[in-house]
């Protein structure tokens, strides 16, 4: 028996569900009639909650996942691809997903990538980018771009290269076939593979295990591991984590002190470490 996790509405959207569980904020494509397809305002609207689940000190990790258990993504919606991207009903052409790519990469807390069914091109790309991802045996993971008119050459190339190394990336982009969860666990595309009516109480339980650790240690290490490979925007990530953590001394508290209290500010008393 699968065990029935209980989700209260956090925000009402058009294209996507936006619920919470405890510390755990779940964020859900709601198009199962495309396969999860996204419109720029299905993105606009995903950009919006991950800003919330940003600024949520009561939200520890973050679920991305697709409704109806037959698709995660099926990525960029065809039908409304238009010239220079895809259109909203402001008949500009977008790749929003690009943003939103980069604040699942930037969030200071886990994402974790639930999928059951398809997870195929842009979509497929959203898993990528997430921290972790837990498959259902039902899921399958692709790229389509050259076969679609289309590719994804930043996170979606290079960041996979690095998931699953550089012979298997072209592979996937080169020939655009389909891997089951099995073959997807062996390359290290997901952490773990397990029935389809046990994926969201497995996530909701690896979910609160994270929730146990320590928020600020997490943070530290998913911008450390995002560091070593985003140039200078990782290092602004990491460096901003410093700060924030010196912030929290006593030290910090001195210069400003000092400033406000119009007065040399008194660092003597801190240790210089070794
Ligand atoms: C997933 C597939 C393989 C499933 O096949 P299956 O099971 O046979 O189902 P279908 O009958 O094909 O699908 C069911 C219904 O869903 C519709 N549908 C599915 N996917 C899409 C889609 N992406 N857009 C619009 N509709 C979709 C079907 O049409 C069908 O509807 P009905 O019942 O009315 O006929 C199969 O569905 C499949 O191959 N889907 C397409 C996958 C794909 O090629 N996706 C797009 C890939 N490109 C991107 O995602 C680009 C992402 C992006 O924005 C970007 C990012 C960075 C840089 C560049 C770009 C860029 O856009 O170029």
């Amino acid at each position: 028996m699968s065990e029935k996790i209980d989700w209260t509405p956090i925000k009402e959207f058009k294209e996507i569900l936006f619920t919470q569980h405890g510390g755990i904020a779940k964020i859900s494509i709601n198009r199962p009639e495309v396969h999860n397809a996204f419109t720029p305002l299905t993105v606009q609207e995903m950009i919006e909650a991950m800003h919330i689940c940003r600024d949520r000190t009561d939200i520890g990790v973050v679920v991305f996942t697709g409704e109806g258990g037959k698709a995660f993504c099926s990525g960029g919606d065809q039908s409304v691809r238009g010239h220079g991207g895809y259109v909203g009903e402001d008949a500009v052409p977008r790749l929003n997903v690009l943003d939103l790519q980069k604040l699942i990469r930037s969030l200071p807390k886990p994402v974790i990538a639930m999928v059951a069914g398809w997870a195929i091109g842009g979509g497929h790309v959203l898993h990528v980018v997430c921290d972790l991802t837990i498959a259902a045996d039902n899921a399958r993971f692709g790229q389509t771009g050259p076969k679609v008119g289309s590719f994804d050459g930043g996170f979606g190339a290079s960041y996979l290269a690095r998931v699953v190394g550089q012979k298997k990336a072209r592979e996937i982009w080169f020939l655009c076939d389909q891997y089951d969860a099995q073959e997807a666990l062996d390359m290290g595309l997901v952490n773990t593979v397990v029935p389809l009516d046990k994926l969201e109480e497995t996530t909701v339980a690896w979910c609160n295990k994270i929730l146990q650790r320590s928020p600020l240690a997490l943070r530290m290490l998913k911008s450390s591991l995002n560091a070593e490979l985003d140039g200078q925007a990782g290092i602004q990530e990491l460096a901003g984590n410093a700060t924030l953590l010196y912030y929290l001394s006593e030290e910090a508290k001195e210069g400003r002190n000092a400033f406000i209290e119009k007065r040399q500010p008194d660092f003597d008393k801190y240790p210089k470490f070794p």
